[in-house]
């Protein structure tokens, strides 16, 4: 079951987001940098996240797939930013070069931003029947969670320790906010954006967002699980350069097994926000197992 939904949220996103990066007015050379970052790879947990957490309330599908791909796009704007130079220096992602790697660091940097603003373009100018309260909402919520208050602001307290060695000793609550931030706030909004989508009653819409917030933890548990334990040919990425970088994270802190037990508990914390939604949860469910067993 999960895995088909899965499969069939990656075919129905991928189409959807080569319709809207097949735009004859913008240079080819941004078009190509756009299709190289977005095309072809990633597991697309976040445009998932929200189809599944929209069919929970049967909202309107093809809204629901405009906006998630709009959530992709963010994601992808935010990893072609991510492996620049100036940030983590990354050659590798999804198994193809960076953007950077495969074209120059200028185009990867136009290629983010035309990313970052085709989301909101999209969720603005989508053919669905999208009320407009709807789009503002999306808007709004999507803004906090990818910018300063979200995704942005928790790059920016990890590359502080990275590059400034800020704070000196990181602590654990120290390193689950800047997680929760650079990671957690994407996912969650995927749940939400499912909520304000299909008009969740406040019961239900804060179940979903207590779901975003544990999934977006256990994630970024796995992620740093993978990184001491996973191989670059399956990750699909450079793996073992928080250790060689001497980067504190929540693995060097607790140790492995710690972090293993951390994983599952916060695990069962999601699954057990989703009891409102009885059996229609299914799907989500099984989200959580995946989220926190990937092994890429
Ligand atoms: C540049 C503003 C800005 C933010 C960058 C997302 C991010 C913030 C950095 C990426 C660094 C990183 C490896 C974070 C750990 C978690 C993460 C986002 C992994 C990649 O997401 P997946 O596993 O990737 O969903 P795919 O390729 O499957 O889409």
């Amino acid at each position: 079951m999960f895995s088909e939904r899965l499969a069939e949220a990656q075919q129905s996103v991928e189409r959807r987001l080569g319709q809207w990066l097949d735009d004859a007015a913008t240079p080819a050379r941004i078009t190509d940098a756009m299709r190289h970052a977005v095309l072809g790879g990633g597991k697309r947990i976040r445009p998932f996240l929200v189809l599944e957490s929209a069919r929970l309330f049967a909202a309107d599908a093809d809204a629901a797939l405009d906006v998630a791909a709009a959530l992709e796009c963010i994601h992808c704007y935010s990893l072609v930013h991510d492996d620049l130079p100036a940030m983590d220096n990354d050659r590798l992602r999804r198994g193809k070069p960076t953007v950077w790697a495969a074209y120059d660091e200028w185009t990867a940097i136009l290629a983010g931003d035309a990313l970052l603003t085709l989301a909101f373009e999209i969720i603005a100018g989508s053919n669905s029947t999208m009320s407009p309260a709807k789009r503002v909402a999306l808007t709004l919520a999507l803004a906090r969670d990818s910018g300063r208050v979200g995704m942005v602001g928790g790059q920016c307290i990890d590359l502080e320790a990275d590059k400034l060695g800020m704070p000196k000793n990181p602590t654990l609550a120290h390193i689950r906010h800047l997680q929760a931030l650079k990671t957690g706030a994407l996912i969650r909004f995927g749940c939400v954006a499912g909520a304000i989508l299909g008009d969740a009653k406040p019961l239900e819409h804060t179940a979903l967002v207590t779901y975003g917030d544990r999934l977006g933890f256990a994630f970024q548990i796995a992620d740093d699980l993978l990184d001491v334990t996973g191989d670059e040919a399956t990750v699909g990425k450079a793996v073992a350069k928080d250790a060689a970088a001497g980067k504190a994270t929540l693995v060097s802190l607790m140790g492995i097994e710690a972090a293993r037990t951390k994983l599952a508990a916060v695990e069962a914390e999601a699954v057990a926000a989703l009891d409102v939604f009885g059996q229609r949860a299914a799907t989500l469910i099984e989200a959580a197992a995946f989220v926190s067993n990937r092994s890429s």
